[in-house]
């Protein structure tokens, strides 16, 4: 939404040529948001004043739904609407009275707005607007932002800063950045924002905090985006006075219904709720020996009349030290399946542990069949470096997509069972947990916004490539220009597997700082449960190292489809880089490469930090064509970047190398500090942990 000025002069010309006025029709604060819209990115990006009217018969652009705009009404599109439903879009070059126009038309207002962006979009990212035959319509029907945001404005997990919901002055003061905010999602196709954290504070259920919500609301409202919130399970207790919160009492049911109505009073579109129960502390229907399926039922039926919904979580594990934690979502929900009302999704994390920067896609994507089930990316980088590592996660998104579970048949991925269309479920939905706070880049780092705008580009369409969605977000960020394109694409398509290379090659995970999951500490084994302690999760000894989940260990592999557990339950076949994820694998094992496995993990811990050393050097090179403070930043938080990828290397080295007993490659860079300074690092105040 920068909107500059094209500087391409002859593409400017004929957009010049092309887009002279608009009819717009008046109408809902909808269509006013839209018109708002094209008005300043038509300005901006042409550098003059737009003729934007109601009654324009002559306009170069018209815009409308059938309803709200007789010329649209007039140019006979009904079959192309047909086919983009009630928040898609078609724009298209058309006749009007012999002379060509471009109609940019939808079904609903919010469509309108939608296409209007699009529009936009177009022109940011340089393509014609000749003959133009567009038909665009989302895949995914709940497109969502899960804020992990506290009710003191602290954010769990979060990285840029506060909470962008200032509790205290809402619901008098309406911050500008709430409006930029719905926006910029908007932008992208996201329509909904559950904007409390899933550690869910009973507080927002009551009326004082319930008016602040329905403002909140009523702004999101304009841009086609509903509000959500988290239910704390034990509010019955915690602010409703009643002894118990178990799900099949009348008197909670009750008052679940009435809160869920008074709801309803304040925000007549409120789209429901996002709940996390029995994990990690949590309240929940086991606490009164329920079933999952009982609680997500109760809070569906008193939402069922309203049209609202519930997300309810599948990142469960019991508080007892379990076997092998990744078997636990999938043991307590598979036996679900069916049980859950219509209304209920189950949210999975798109891996079966916990937002690594690699994991094989969780084993429930293949094993619910009745259930819809939603998928939960982690935008905010909470393994993933933070928000000073440049990471774009497309690629990390696009692989899960991609996979194959075999749940009916080959071709069975998981994009076709989040889209809702292996099983024909109505309920879609993909959720990414936000990376925004109130930094004033939203992000920390500028490059955190190339995720948000994926997750609203994925769950919009997620037959969009990697690169094509790379390519789009620096057009509009950075400039058209053919050599930037390029080499800030390649740094983003290539950081993906750098952070993979230089935290947690071949399939190990978790061997993060306890607690804050700040840098390296993979001798970490203090924690009070054995799977909180990076030793548990990849088990180096001095025969080798890795976790055994085939048959012959936890059988984890049981979960996944026959074909899968197959190509994975032998060393041979399993992909190497998810290798120390399935098998414990001796130092001396020899890899496709050639190398022992001893030396591909050094390989690849080197090769991840050459990797940020390529980033830094393509960067730099871009010094001329981007603006002083941003090219000075991201250099600066590449420094940083190559650092700590230095600092994760050296010390994961040096500790496994206690294991292998054998040598870092004589040809490598010495690490510069011993493993007992690493050990001593101390971060008291790393940033996330907000409570
Ligand atoms: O990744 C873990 C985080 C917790 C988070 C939890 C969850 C909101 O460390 O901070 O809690 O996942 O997803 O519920």
């Amino acid at each position: 939404m920068r909107y500059d000025l094209i500087n391409n002069n002859q593409l400017l010309a004929s957009y010049r040529n092309s887009v002279t006025s608009v009819h717009f029709p008046v109408g809902t604060p909808t269509l006013v948001a839209a018109k708002d819209e094209l008005q300043t990115g038509l300005e901006g990006l042409l550098g003059r004043k737009i003729l934007i009217q109601t009654n324009l018969s002559n306009a170069s652009i018209v815009v409308g739904t059938v309803k709200s705009s007789n010329i649209i009404a007039s140019l006979g599109m009904d079959q192309q609407l047909t086919k983009v439903g009630e928040e898609g879009f078609v724009i298209l070059t058309t006749k009007k009275d012999q002379k060509n126009v471009i109609a940019i038309a939808a079904n609903s207002d919010v469509g309108v707005l939608h296409g209007v962006f699009h529009f936009l979009r177009l022109l940011q990212t340089g393509q014609t607007i000749q003959n133009l035959s567009i038909t665009s319509a989302p895949k995914i029907k709940y497109r969502l932002l899960d804020h992990w945001d506290n009710l003191n404005r602290s954010v769990e997990r979060g990285y840029a800063g506060f909470s962008i919901w200032n509790w205290h002055t809402l619901p008098d003061y309406i911050d500008q950045r709430y409006i930029d905010y719905a926006r910029a999602n908007a932008s992208i196709g996201i329509n909904g924002a559950v904007v409390t954290n899933v550690n869910a504070n009973a507080t927002i259920l009551t009326k004082e905090y319930l008016e602040k919500v329905a403002a909140l609301a009523n702004v999101f409202r304009t841009y086609g985006i509903k509000i959500y919130l988290t239910g704390r399970f034990s509010a019955p207790i915690e602010i409703g006075k009643l002894k118990t919160a178990d799900p099949l009492n009348e008197d909670v049911k009750r008052w679940w219904k009435n809160k869920i109505d008074e709801i309803y009073t304040y925000i007549p579109d409120f789209g429901g709720f996002l709940i996390k129960a029995n994990s990690e502390g949590q309240p929940g229907p086991q606490d009164y020996k329920r079933s999952h399926a009982d609680g997500a039922n109760m809070f569906a039926e008193a939402l069922a009349p309203h049209g609202g919904i519930v997300m309810w979580r599948a990142f469960v594990y019991s508080n007892e030290s379990p076997e092998d934690r990744l078997k636990q979502a999938y043991a307590e929900f598979k036996p679900l399946d069916g049980k859950f009302n219509d209304n209920v999704a189950v949210q999975v994390k798109n891996g079966p542990l916990d937002f690594q920067p690699r994991e094989p896609f969780s084993p429930l994507f293949g094993a619910m069949t009745k259930t819809p089930l939603f998928m939960e990316y982690q935008l905010t980088q909470e393994y993933l470096g933070f928000s000073t590592h440049l990471v774009f996660m497309a690629p990390l998104f696009k692989e899960v997509l991609d996979a194959d579970t075999y749940a009916k048949g080959k071709g069975s991925t998981v994009a076709q069972v989040i889209d809702g269309s292996l099983y024909g479920h109505s309920l879609s939905g993909m959720a990414g947990v936000a990376n925004i706070g109130n930094d004033i880049d939203w992000t920390g780092h500028p490059f955190g916004q190339a995720n948000w705008y994926t997750l609203g580009r994925l769950s919009w369409d997620h037959d969009l490539s990697s690169a094509q969605i790379a390519n789009e977000w620096i057009r509009q960020t950075f400039g058209n220009d053919k050599g930037l394109v390029d080499t800030v694409a390649k740094m983003m398509l290539s950081s993906r597997e750098a952070v993979v290379n230089y935290m947690t090659p071949l399939g190990l995970h978790h061997i993060m700082g306890y607690g804050h999951h700040y840098g390296p500490a993979p001798w970490f084994d203090k924690a009070s449960r054995a799977d909180w302690n990076p030793v548990y999760f990849h088990r180096a000894d001095s025969i080798g190292i890795g976790f055994d989940r085939t048959s012959k260990g936890t059988n984890y592999l049981s979960q996944y489809a026959p074909e899968l557990r197959k190509k994975y339950e032998d060393i041979s076949t399993c992909p190497e880089d998810l290798l120390l994820w399935f098998h414990h694998v001796s130092w001396n094992h020899k890899m496709k490469s050639g190398r022992t496995l001893w030396e591909e993990l050094c390989y690849k811990y080197y090769s991840g930090v050459d990797s940020v050393r390529r980033m830094q050097k393509e960067w730099n090179s871009l010094e001329k064509q981007v603006d002083k403070q941003r090219f000075q930043q991201i250099k600066m938080l590449l420094a940083i970047q190559e650092k700590e990828a230095v600092w994760w290397r050296n010390s994961c080295l040096l500790y496994f190398q206690t294991f292998s007993k054998m040598p870092i490659p004589p040809n490598y860079e010495k690490p510069d500090h011993t493993l007992e300074y690493y050990k001593n690092l101390n971060f008291p105040f790393a940033p996330g942990n907000g409570k």
